[in-house]
Protein backbone atom coordinates (compact mmCIF):
# COMPACT_ATOMS: atom_id res chain seq x y z
CA UNK A 1 0.00 0.00 0.00
CA UNK A 2 1.80 3.47 -0.70
CA UNK A 3 1.69 5.77 2.04
CA UNK A 4 -0.90 7.95 0.80
CA UNK A 5 -3.46 5.63 0.28
CA UNK A 6 -5.95 5.25 3.28
CA UNK A 7 -8.71 3.04 2.99
CA UNK A 8 -11.79 4.30 2.70
CA UNK A 9 -14.12 3.98 5.89
CA UNK A 10 -17.04 4.76 7.20
CA UNK A 11 -16.87 7.28 9.97
CA UNK A 12 -19.84 6.27 11.86
CA UNK A 13 -18.75 2.51 11.97
CA UNK A 14 -15.10 3.76 13.03
CA UNK A 15 -16.63 6.28 15.91
CA UNK A 16 -18.73 2.96 16.89
CA UNK A 17 -15.90 0.77 17.14
CA UNK A 18 -13.59 3.10 19.14
CA UNK A 19 -16.73 3.98 21.61
CA UNK A 20 -16.72 0.09 21.79
CA UNK A 21 -13.15 -0.34 22.87
CA UNK A 22 -12.55 0.06 26.25
CA UNK A 23 -9.03 -0.02 26.04
CA UNK A 24 -8.78 2.79 23.58
CA UNK A 25 -11.39 4.71 25.56
CA UNK A 26 -9.12 4.52 28.94
CA UNK A 27 -5.96 5.80 27.26
CA UNK A 28 -8.19 8.69 25.49
CA UNK A 29 -9.24 9.81 28.67
CA UNK A 30 -5.32 9.60 30.20
CA UNK A 31 -4.43 11.70 26.99
CA UNK A 32 -7.56 14.51 28.15
CA UNK A 33 -6.06 14.41 31.72
CA UNK A 34 -2.32 15.16 30.24
CA UNK A 35 -3.72 17.72 28.20
CA UNK A 36 -5.71 19.32 31.45
CA UNK A 37 -2.39 19.13 33.20
CA UNK A 38 -0.41 21.52 30.57
CA UNK A 39 -2.76 23.69 30.17
CA UNK A 40 -3.15 24.15 33.54
CA UNK A 41 0.65 24.54 33.70
CA UNK A 42 0.58 26.98 31.09
CA UNK A 43 -2.81 29.29 33.17
CA UNK A 44 -0.38 29.18 36.27
CA UNK A 45 2.56 30.40 34.09
CA UNK A 46 0.41 32.80 32.56
CA UNK A 47 -0.84 34.01 36.48
CA UNK A 48 2.62 34.33 37.72
CA UNK A 49 4.52 36.17 34.73
CA UNK A 50 1.40 38.74 34.45
CA UNK A 51 2.07 40.31 37.71
CA UNK A 52 6.03 40.34 37.19
CA UNK A 53 5.59 41.96 33.58
CA UNK A 54 1.91 43.74 34.22
CA UNK A 55 0.91 42.09 31.09
CA UNK A 56 -0.28 38.62 30.22
CA UNK A 57 2.23 36.66 27.74
CA UNK A 58 -0.85 34.28 27.04
CA UNK A 59 -3.61 35.51 24.92
CA UNK A 60 -5.42 32.02 24.35
CA UNK A 61 -5.34 28.50 24.97
CA UNK A 62 -6.37 25.56 22.75
CA UNK A 63 -6.84 21.88 23.35
CA UNK A 64 -7.80 19.42 21.34
CA UNK A 65 -7.89 15.69 21.21
CA UNK A 66 -6.99 14.27 17.54
CA UNK A 67 -10.03 12.88 15.58
CA UNK A 68 -10.65 9.41 15.49
CA UNK A 69 -10.59 9.44 11.93
CA UNK A 70 -7.02 11.47 12.24
CA UNK A 71 -5.71 8.74 14.65
CA UNK A 72 -7.02 5.80 12.20
CA UNK A 73 -5.80 7.14 9.35
CA UNK A 74 -2.24 7.68 11.18
CA UNK A 75 -2.42 3.96 12.20
CA UNK A 76 -2.96 2.77 9.03
CA UNK A 77 -0.90 5.01 7.17
CA UNK A 78 2.18 2.88 9.74
CA UNK A 79 0.24 -0.16 8.95
CA UNK A 80 -0.53 0.03 12.58
CA UNK A 81 -3.38 -2.01 13.83
CA UNK A 82 -6.02 -0.18 15.49
CA UNK A 83 -5.34 -0.48 19.27
CA UNK A 84 -4.54 1.30 22.47
CA UNK A 85 -0.82 -0.11 22.42
CA UNK A 86 -0.41 0.92 19.08
CA UNK A 87 -1.69 4.32 19.42
CA UNK A 88 0.26 5.09 22.78
CA UNK A 89 3.62 3.88 21.31
CA UNK A 90 3.37 5.22 17.80
CA UNK A 91 1.62 8.71 17.69
CA UNK A 92 3.05 11.70 19.84
CA UNK A 93 0.39 14.31 18.93
CA UNK A 94 -3.06 12.27 20.34
CA UNK A 95 -3.21 15.78 22.91
CA UNK A 96 -2.86 18.67 21.54
CA UNK A 97 -2.38 22.10 23.51
CA UNK A 98 -1.92 25.49 21.27
CA UNK A 99 -0.51 28.49 23.47
CA UNK A 100 -0.69 31.88 21.99
CA UNK A 101 1.03 34.24 22.75
CA UNK A 102 1.35 38.07 22.45
CA UNK A 103 5.02 38.59 21.77
CA UNK A 104 7.85 36.18 19.83
CA UNK A 105 10.07 36.11 23.28
CA UNK A 106 6.86 34.84 25.12
CA UNK A 107 7.27 31.64 23.21
CA UNK A 108 10.42 30.93 24.49
CA UNK A 109 10.11 32.83 27.94
CA UNK A 110 6.94 30.17 28.54
CA UNK A 111 8.68 26.99 26.61
CA UNK A 112 11.40 27.63 28.62
CA UNK A 113 9.78 28.32 32.01
CA UNK A 114 7.79 24.64 31.26
CA UNK A 115 10.87 22.79 30.13
CA UNK A 116 12.29 23.90 33.52
CA UNK A 117 9.29 21.88 35.63
CA UNK A 118 11.02 19.09 36.78
CA UNK A 119 7.61 16.63 35.52
CA UNK A 120 8.16 17.67 32.12
CA UNK A 121 10.32 15.33 30.25
CA UNK A 122 11.05 16.96 26.38
CA UNK A 123 10.91 14.25 24.14
CA UNK A 124 11.14 16.21 20.88
CA UNK A 125 11.19 20.41 19.85
CA UNK A 126 11.11 21.85 16.23
CA UNK A 127 11.67 25.49 16.28
CA UNK A 128 9.73 26.82 12.75
CA UNK A 129 10.40 30.61 14.43
CA UNK A 130 14.16 30.06 14.00
CA UNK A 131 13.11 27.85 10.73
CA UNK A 132 10.13 28.28 9.25
CA UNK A 133 8.74 25.70 7.37
CA UNK A 134 9.30 26.12 3.29
CA UNK A 135 5.08 27.71 2.81
CA UNK A 136 6.39 30.01 5.84
CA UNK A 137 4.79 28.18 8.64
CA UNK A 138 6.34 29.33 12.14
CA UNK A 139 5.29 28.08 15.46
CA UNK A 140 7.53 26.34 17.92
CA UNK A 141 6.44 22.44 18.77
CA UNK A 142 7.33 20.74 21.40
CA UNK A 143 6.50 17.07 22.38
CA UNK A 144 6.55 16.85 26.30
CA UNK A 145 5.97 13.86 28.73
CA UNK A 146 3.94 15.02 31.63
CA UNK A 147 2.71 12.56 34.52
CA UNK A 148 -0.85 12.29 35.31
CA UNK A 149 -1.49 11.13 39.06
CA UNK A 150 -4.63 8.61 38.40
CA UNK A 151 -6.34 6.62 41.79
CA UNK A 152 -4.06 3.93 42.02
CA UNK A 153 -0.86 4.42 39.40
CA UNK A 154 0.88 7.27 38.11
CA UNK A 155 0.84 7.68 34.19
CA UNK A 156 3.30 9.42 31.40
CA UNK A 157 1.98 10.37 29.02
CA UNK A 158 3.03 12.57 25.54
CA UNK A 159 1.49 16.07 24.74
CA UNK A 160 2.03 17.86 21.68
CA UNK A 161 2.55 21.69 22.42
CA UNK A 162 2.60 24.31 19.94
CA UNK A 163 3.39 27.82 20.80
CA UNK A 164 2.98 31.14 18.32
CA UNK A 165 2.31 33.94 18.02
CA UNK A 166 -1.28 35.80 17.08
CA UNK A 167 -0.09 36.68 14.02
CA UNK A 168 1.26 33.47 13.69
CA UNK A 169 -1.90 31.74 14.97
CA UNK A 170 -3.57 33.58 12.07
CA UNK A 171 -2.03 32.89 8.69
CA UNK A 172 -1.79 28.59 10.43
CA UNK A 173 -5.29 29.06 10.79
CA UNK A 174 -6.21 30.42 7.18
CA UNK A 175 -3.40 28.40 5.63
CA UNK A 176 -4.83 25.67 7.60
CA UNK A 177 -8.19 26.08 6.28
CA UNK A 178 -7.10 27.18 2.38
CA UNK A 179 -4.77 24.07 1.76
CA UNK A 180 -3.17 21.98 4.60
CA UNK A 181 -3.37 18.57 3.72
CA UNK A 182 -6.11 18.79 0.89
CA UNK A 183 -5.29 17.02 -2.20
CA UNK A 184 -5.93 19.51 -4.35
CA UNK A 185 -3.14 21.25 -6.73
CA UNK A 186 -2.17 24.73 -4.87
CA UNK A 187 -0.96 26.82 -8.09
CA UNK A 188 2.44 28.40 -7.88
CA UNK A 189 0.48 31.89 -7.32
CA UNK A 190 -0.96 30.75 -4.32
CA UNK A 191 1.76 29.20 -2.45
CA UNK A 192 3.51 32.56 -3.04
CA UNK A 193 1.06 34.77 -1.85
CA UNK A 194 0.63 32.78 1.10
CA UNK A 195 4.51 32.76 1.62
CA UNK A 196 4.25 36.53 1.77
CA UNK A 197 1.84 36.86 4.03
CA UNK A 198 3.96 35.16 6.16
CA UNK A 199 6.79 37.12 6.03
CA UNK A 200 4.48 40.07 6.01
CA UNK A 201 2.92 38.52 9.57
CA UNK A 202 6.76 38.01 10.94
CA UNK A 203 7.84 41.18 9.90
CA UNK A 204 4.25 42.53 11.96
CA UNK A 205 6.00 40.55 14.92
CA UNK A 206 8.87 42.23 14.76
CA UNK A 207 7.66 45.70 14.61
CA UNK A 208 5.26 44.41 17.59
CA UNK A 209 8.04 43.33 20.02
CA UNK A 210 9.56 46.65 19.11
CA UNK A 211 7.22 48.74 20.09
CA UNK A 212 6.89 46.68 23.37
CA UNK A 213 10.52 46.91 24.20
CA UNK A 214 10.20 51.02 23.39
CA UNK A 215 7.48 51.07 25.92
CA UNK A 216 9.11 48.87 28.55
CA UNK A 217 12.30 51.05 28.19
CA UNK A 218 10.16 54.16 29.13
CA UNK A 219 8.67 52.56 31.77
CA UNK A 220 12.04 51.09 33.28
CA UNK A 221 13.08 54.56 33.17
CA UNK A 222 10.32 56.00 34.73
CA UNK A 223 10.35 53.88 37.16
CA UNK A 224 6.42 52.74 36.40
P1 LIG B 1 -3.90 19.12 12.86
O1 LIG B 1 -5.20 18.96 12.19
O2 LIG B 1 -3.57 20.56 13.15
O3 LIG B 1 -3.73 18.26 14.08
P2 LIG B 1 3.29 14.27 12.26
O4 LIG B 1 2.55 14.15 10.93
O5 LIG B 1 2.57 15.17 13.24
O6 LIG B 1 3.63 12.96 12.87
P3 LIG B 1 5.14 16.22 11.36
O7 LIG B 1 4.34 16.63 10.16
O8 LIG B 1 6.62 16.14 11.21
O9 LIG B 1 4.70 14.83 11.94
O10 LIG B 1 4.81 17.15 12.57
P4 LIG B 1 5.03 18.68 12.71
O11 LIG B 1 5.88 19.24 11.63
O12 LIG B 1 5.48 18.88 14.11
O13 LIG B 1 3.56 19.26 12.49
C1 LIG B 1 2.47 18.78 13.18
C2 LIG B 1 1.37 19.82 13.33
O14 LIG B 1 1.86 21.15 13.14
C3 LIG B 1 0.24 19.67 12.34
O15 LIG B 1 -0.66 18.74 12.88
C4 LIG B 1 -0.33 21.09 12.29
O16 LIG B 1 -1.15 21.35 13.42
C5 LIG B 1 0.91 21.93 12.42
N1 LIG B 1 1.50 22.23 11.10
C6 LIG B 1 2.65 21.72 10.60
N2 LIG B 1 2.92 22.24 9.40
C7 LIG B 1 1.92 23.09 9.12
C8 LIG B 1 1.65 23.95 7.98
O17 LIG B 1 2.38 24.02 7.01
N3 LIG B 1 0.51 24.70 8.06
C9 LIG B 1 -0.33 24.66 9.13
N4 LIG B 1 -1.42 25.44 9.11
N5 LIG B 1 -0.11 23.85 10.19
C10 LIG B 1 1.00 23.09 10.19
P5 LIG B 1 -1.57 17.83 11.95
O18 LIG B 1 -1.86 16.59 12.68
O19 LIG B 1 -0.91 17.66 10.62
O20 LIG B 1 -2.86 18.64 11.75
Amino acid sequence: MADDDILPIDPKKLEQFIKRSHDIQVILTYYRCAMMEVETKFRVLDAELSLANDRNPIESIKTRLKSNVSIYEKLLKRRLPLSAIALEHSISDIAGVRVICSFVDDVYLLADALLRQDDITLIERKDYIKSPKENGYRSLHLIVSVPIFLSSEKKDMKVEIQLRTIAMDFWASLEHQLRYKKDVEISDEVKNGLYVCAEESAQLDKRMQHLRSCIDDISDIEGV
